[in-house]
């Protein structure tokens, strides 16, 4: 089935790639410098005969308020960490906090673990198996539909793959 818009909103930490990644995937290209997103930003893109609207929300605690005007009617959300900054990784935990209300009805959710291309650089990076085993433990959580995918905003490394996965899964259930 295809419906006629979805809804994608991209939360996470501040500074984990969320307007990078949203910026890639819509074919904006990567900047090398961001300001803070304020509030939200959105894109939208057409696949076919189906819109999607990307939302990408302001992450700093202070905007907690103001991002739950935004999480009714979302088809599916990506949560961001960065996998150099092991506590946006913790983080996650007040993440699935914040949407908990929103999961279930089959609602697909897709954990990002950003900023791949400096997997070499530092020495707590975040490893893959960690990820991996938090989204499946969140996954029988909330018994939804929660994933794990390494990306680069930077080089564009898994972006598109991720973002049409999750479309992908919300077209098939959905009807
Ligand atoms: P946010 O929207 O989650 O707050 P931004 O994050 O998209 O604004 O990105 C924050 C900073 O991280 C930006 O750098 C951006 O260029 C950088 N960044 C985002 N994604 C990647 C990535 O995949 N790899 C690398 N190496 N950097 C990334 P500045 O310098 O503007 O703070
Ligand atoms: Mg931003």
């Amino acid at each position: 089935m295809h419906p006629d818009k979805l809804k994608i909103v991209v939360i996470g930490d501040s500074a984990v790639g969320k307007t990078s990644l949203r910026r890639r995937y819509m074919g904006e290209g990567f900047r090398g410098s961001y300001t803070a997103t304020l509030g939200s930003e959105f894109s939208v893109k057409k696949i076919r005969e189906t819109t999607i609207t990307l939302f990408d929300l302001a992450g700093d605690p202070a905007s907690k308020f103001l991002r739950s005007g935004y999480y009714a009617g979302t088809d599916g959300f990506i949560v961001v960490f960065d996998i150099t900054n092991r506590k946006s990784f913790e983080n996650l935990e007040g993440w699935f906090d914040e949407i908990r209300s929103n999961l279930g009805n089959g609602l697909k959710v897709f954990i990002l673990g950003n900023k791949e291309d400096l997997r070499d650089m530092g020495n707590d990076r975040v490893e893959e198996d960690e990820a991996y085993e938090y989204a499946n433990r969140k996954a029988k959580e909330f018994d939804a539909s929660i994933s794990f995918l390494t990306t680069s905003a930077l080089t564009g490394y898994n972006v598109e793959v991720a973002f049409n996965k999750l479309i992908a899964e919300i077209t098939m259930t959905e009807n």
